[in-house]
């Protein structure tokens, strides 16, 4: 039986956060044993938004070694930058043509992403969900795992690939069964799947992008910088530690942290802190987030020592990428009547 396999991928679009490390790329790393795993780096989609050229190059290699230092092993798994695989693209392209647009318009991130940008919002914004079924329906994805924020554009690509593709220009076998052209992925729930708030507000997510560099601890900030940020977290009066008070969601987000990176859990942690104050709290919690840290921050400056070392990695996931897609994609351009090339 061959694993069933698995697409996922994270934005060069700033430093790589606890969020990104907890809530999907330490989750990959255990995926690798009973799936077959593809990780890209997805740096079209990082230009839906305004971004500096050098930037954009920086944080891809950077994203594609943190990958890495984080435990991704290029021997078992695909790793590769999205953008090196010109598929994505031209996949993208045929299904934009088939996908309605008011399906577009009422994607919550697209309005929640255009609200803060006004006039200047670009079509690439509002194509984002499209090039993501791209991405997972290129490599025959079994499986994607999904945060909440992400159920809604993998629900999208199910729906372009069963609805749009499949349904219009399948063809039947000899006993009138349907052969997909695009395989219809299901969403990857994962049980560990934490959600790791913003240290100023801990009802808003931790994200690259929040003007802020206080509400989120990045992969590779210096255990000074970690303490610190930490020791300005927003927290509440109340005296005494506990989880899941809707009226204290900085406490809930700071002992979950704190559970996940001291690896002692919830039910430990939640003993342990019941009589705490923030003062003998705090400092646990970046002890336990540096040291956490250490061992991926470690490998990563091995990886920065040997640029060359990242680039044979690179070119090695895109050949195995490369060949996938592009069965895909000529799958589905003999589907929708394009000549084939000779
Ligand atoms: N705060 C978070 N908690 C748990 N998981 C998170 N992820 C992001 N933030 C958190 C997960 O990280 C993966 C990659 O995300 P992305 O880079 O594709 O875009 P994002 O979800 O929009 O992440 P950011 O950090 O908020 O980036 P910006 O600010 O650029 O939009 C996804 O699996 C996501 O669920």
């Amino acid at each position: 039986m061959p694993r069933p396999r698995v697409l996922s991928g994270v934005q060069p679009t700033g430093a790589l956060h606890l969020g990104n490390w907890l809530g999907a790329i330490r989750n990959w790393v255990n995926l690798q044993d009973s799936h077959d795993t593809f990780f890209c780096v997805v740096d079209l989609h990082a230009i839906t938004v305004p971004h500096d050229p050098e930037q954009l190059a920086a944080d891809t290699r950077k994203t594609a070694a943190l990958y890495l230092a984080a435990g991704i092993d290029p021997s078992r798994s695909t790793v590769f930058v999205q953008s090196h695989v010109p598929a994505h693209s031209e996949l993208a392209w045929l299904l934009n043509c088939v996908t309605p647009l008011n399906w577009l318009e009422r994607m919550i991130q697209f309005k929640e992403k255009a609200i803060k940008q006004g006039d200047q919002v670009s079509v690439g914004l509002l194509d984002y969900p499209v090039l993501m079924a791209a991405d997972i329906l290129l490599y025959d994805a079994d499986l994607v795992p999904v945060g909440e924020d992400q159920k809604q554009h993998l629900e999208l690509a199910r729906d372009i690939a069963q609805q749009r593709i499949n349904a219009r220009f399948g063809q039947k076998d000899a006993d009138g069964e349907p052969i997909p052209v695009l395989k219809v992925p299901e969403p990857l729930i994962l049980k560990e799947g934490a959600r790791v708030m913003s240290l100023t507000d801990g009802r808003s997510k931790m994200s690259k992008s929040d003007p802020n560099e206080g509400s989120r601890i990045t992969l590779l900030d210096p255990p000074e910088l970690i303490t610190k940020k930490i020791k300005r977290a927003k927290t509440d009066p109340v005296m005494g530690l506990e989880f899941g008070n809707p009226e204290r969601p900085e406490t809930d987000n700071l002992l979950g942290l704190y559970a996940i990176l001291s690896g002692k859990g919830r039910e430990a942690v939640a003993a342990e802190c019941a009589a705490m104050g923030w003062g003998t709290f705090k400092p646990l919690l970046a002890e336990a987030a540096v040291e956490a840290l250490r061992p991926l921050q470690q490998r990563y400056a091995e990886l920065s020592a040997d640029p060359a070392e990242l680039d044979r990695v690179l070119a090695g996931g895109r050949e195995r990428a490369q060949s996938v897609a592009q069965a895909t994609l000529d799958r589905t351009r003999a589907a929708l009547g394009f000549l084939p090339v000779h």
